[in-house]
């Protein structure tokens, strides 16, 4: 049974992942910040695997390093990680930028996810393998109107994930990443502060990709034997040719 650490399965494209991996026999490791919703997905998916959760927020560097190390077996040795845990917040011209959100995108997406894959790295390099998927995004891979900062850390997410691939080959560690599109989840219940009604129009007129689409494709890159890295992946719904242009009914 593989071990895997999923940052960021509270819900969206974490959370599907979860429910995936776990009716495929994966071990779990299920992080975020809300008890409730860990707990809640820990009762569904102890029907069909072992599952462990860790609170604690990925700008804490301390609270990762503890979270980590508290870990028992068997849930470790790691053999995946993916690094998921990551938001928008705001959406406006960069002169207009809030100064917090700012901060709060670059610390989640970029301190975060490097704060995760310090800790368990270790584990990686002693036994010689692993596997790291970093969650990006189109918007790691092309600027848009107001994405500004975001955008900035998703490119970061993107030559980090290059670079962990280049550091890590010595060690035998697989390093890829998934981009996807729109995906319908809460993330734009985030960007938007809560206001649902304007984080619904985001996904009115086209048809989005679901959790569940990615879940699909992190569980198709971790199913590759060993030989065999994905990279880098882009995934698109059909109705997005690019961050700016879809096609609406
Ligand atoms: P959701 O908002 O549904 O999920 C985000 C997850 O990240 C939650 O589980 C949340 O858990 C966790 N998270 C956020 N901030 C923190 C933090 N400070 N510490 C720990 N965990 C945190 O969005 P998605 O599922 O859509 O997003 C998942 C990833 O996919 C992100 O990296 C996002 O950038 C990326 N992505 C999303 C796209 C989309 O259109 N939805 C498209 C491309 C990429 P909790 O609140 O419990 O801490
Ligand atoms: C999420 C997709 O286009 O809202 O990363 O930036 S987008």
């Amino acid at each position: 049974m593989k071990n895997v650490l999923i940052t960021g399965a509270s819900s969206g494209i974490g959370q599907a992942s979860a429910r995936l991996l776990a009716k495929n026999g994966y071990r779990l490791v299920l992080c975020g910040r809300r008890a409730e919703r860990l707990d809640e997905l820990k009762a569904e998916l102890s029907a069909f695997t072992e599952v462990h959760t860790l609170l604690f927020d990925v700008r804490d560097r301390e609270a990762v390093k503890n979270a980590i190390e508290s870990i028992p077996t068997p849930f470790r040795p790691f053999d995946a990680l993916i690094n998921n845990a990551g938001n928008a917040h705001g959406l406006d011209f960069i002169q207009e930028g809030n100064w917090d959100d700012w901060d709060a995108m670059l610390d989640i997406n970029v301190k975060g996810l490097l704060y995760v894959t310090k800790c368990i790295l270790p584990d990686m390099v002693d036994r010689e393998k692993g596997h790291i998927i970093n969650i990006g995004s189109t918007a790691g891979k092309e600027v848009y109107p107001k994405g500004n900062v975001y955008c900035a850390s998703k490119h970061a997410v993107d030559a980090l994930n290059q670079a962990m691939r280049i550091d890590l080959n010595q060690h035998g560690i697989r390093v890829g990443a998934v981009h996807p599109g729109l995906v319908e989840t809460e993330f734009s219940d985030v960007r938007f502060k809560g206001d649902r009604e304007r984080a619904k129009t985001v996904y009115q007129g086209y048809s989005p990709l679901q959790a569940e689409d990615i879940a699909r494709i992190v569980f198709f890159v971790l199913e590759q034997p060993a030989h065999v890295n994905i990279a880098d992946l882009v995934v698109l719904p059909t109705d997005q040719a690019s961050s700016t242009q879809i096609r609406k009914r």
